[in-house]
């Protein structure tokens, strides 16, 4: 029998990931360095990451969300679809990180495509997310009270798993000796600041700035 017919029934192996955006603000030192077109207003990267998220090496919570786990022992490409408007749109990423980054002015959806290793033996799957630019309640904030500065990056993160049912043999150690970080606990009511901060919620950008 092939080794690919070879698989584990009644297994399941679980990975939890974040596929999502962050964008920031293009501020005058970065238009002088980017050179971007005058109607570009953010820079902003596109990422499927691991859930569990980087210990902060003096950057404020939150700013770095995911991606503390390698994920290339069981994803091979990671190919973003970007709008036709922006310069090369098909975006093929064969290593970590996978993710991707571009100036411009306007949100639309962009797939996300994540191919496998091969030893995995499984299709690839696709997923969607709508990029996110503009937190509108911080702009309004902002016009409120013209002394705020430029607001902190967006972030807008979707939490999935991938699950492999009865997977290869051949890779099942490979998922065993790649273990993904446990997750936080969520934090008791009333404790902390949402993470990542969400733009409904303009105070939990505020409370920052202070
Ligand atoms: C729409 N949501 O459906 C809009 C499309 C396209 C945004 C937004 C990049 C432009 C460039 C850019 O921001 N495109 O690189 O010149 O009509």
């Amino acid at each position: 029998m092939p080794s690919n017919d070879l698989r584990q029934r009644g297994v399941q192996i679980v990975r939890p990931i974040i596929y999502g955006n962050t964008a920031r603000m293009l501020t005058a030192a970065d238009k002088a360095e980017l050179k971007p077109p005058p109607d570009h207003t953010h820079r902003w990267t596109v990422a499927l990451r691991s859930a569990a998220s980087q210990p902060t090496n003096g950057e404020n919570e939150g700013d770095i969300v995911g991606g503390k786990d390698d994920l290339s022992y069981f994803i091979k490409r990671v190919t973003f679809k970007l709008h036709d408007s922006i310069p090369n749109p098909t975006r093929v990423i064969d290593k970590p990180p996978f993710e991707t980054t571009a100036t411009g002015w306007g949100e639309f959806e962009i797939q996300i495509r994540v191919a496998f290793t091969q030893d995995c033996n499984e299709k690839p799957i696709t997923l969607f997310h709508m990029l996110k630019l503009h937190a509108w309640q911080v702009v309004k904030a902002i016009q409120d009270d013209p002394h705020l500065p430029i607001p902190p990056p967006i972030q807008c993160w979707q939490y999935d798993e991938i699950v492999f049912t009865d997977p290869q043999d051949s890779v099942v150690n490979n998922f065993v000796n790649h273990p993904p970080t446990p997750l936080p606990p969520p934090m008791p009511a009333g404790i902390g600041r949402p993470i990542p901060w969400h733009p409904a919620w303009p105070k939990s950008v505020i409370g920052r700035w202070k």
